[in-house]
């Protein structure tokens, strides 16, 4: 312990934590950005809105979805697919802005994976009581490249199981700020977020949370 070590305690990023093999939560990481960030997504919504998605069996997504990048992740009666054209508008998604795709490539190497290239930028809005039920990420081409999760706004619950849907999940408290990047060895394991709940907020967002996730999709 040097003296000056409790003067630079607070700026230094807190450590990765390791919470499956291949995957890490690095809290606070996007904390200096986050406004930014805020920013940037209601841009985004101002071309291709949020929009609740139906799952192929016919139900309403509980979290609102909107894209930017190359290809968005769309579902409808037809199924689960990338598309690079907002169904919506009919126009290709919002471009990738620059500030994303160096903040999910500076993530992605903070983990381990150096060479990762966003093509997709996944943007979903939770409302209380809005959840996202445990699934596998498996509509990409490339299980090789890993996934970089960035949460704003009010806490949820992120549950982390293993391969197959019945393993019992870890939980995880994603708050405002923290990045998640899940590659190699758990690429495809079984996740979800809990409801989020009556009480959870953030001055800057309210009871909302909003979740980015990028992928590279071909
Ligand atoms: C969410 N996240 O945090 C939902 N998938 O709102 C995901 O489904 C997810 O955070 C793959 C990798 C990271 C994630
Ligand atoms: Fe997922």
């Amino acid at each position: 312990m040097s003296p000056t070590d409790d003067l630079f305690a607070d700026l230094s990023p807190a450590a990765p934590e390791q919470i499956a093999e291949g995957a890490w939560l690095l809290r606070g990481f996007v904390l200096g950005e986050a406004e930014q960030l805020l920013d940037t997504i209601q841009q985004v919504a101002s071309q291709a809105p949020f929009r609740h998605q139906v799952t192929p069996g016919g139900y309403s997504m509980s979290a609102a979805m909107s894209s930017c990048g190359d290809w968005g992740w769309v579902t409808d009666r037809q199924g689960y697919r990338y598309s690079a054209k907002d169904p919506l508008t009919d126009q290709p998604w919002p471009a990738l802005p620059a500030l994303l795709h160096e903040i999910a490539a500076r993530a992605a190497t903070v983990a381990g994976y150096p060479d990762f290239e966003p093509q997709a930028c996944l943007i979903n809005r939770y409302e209380t009581g809005a959840r996202m039920a445990l699934h596998q990420d498996r509509d990409e081409a490339d299980f090789d490249a890993p996934i970089v999760s960035l949460s704003l706004g009010a806490p949820i619950s992120f549950l982390f199981g293993g391969m197959q849907r019945s393993d019992k999940p870890s939980r995880w408290l994603l708050q405002h700020g923290d990045a998640v990047v899940w590659g190699g060895k758990s690429r495809l394991h079984f996740h979800g977020v809990a409801p989020l709940g009556k009480r959870a907020e953030h001055p800057l967002t309210g009871a909302v949370r909003y979740n980015l996730t990028f992928r590279k999709v071909t």
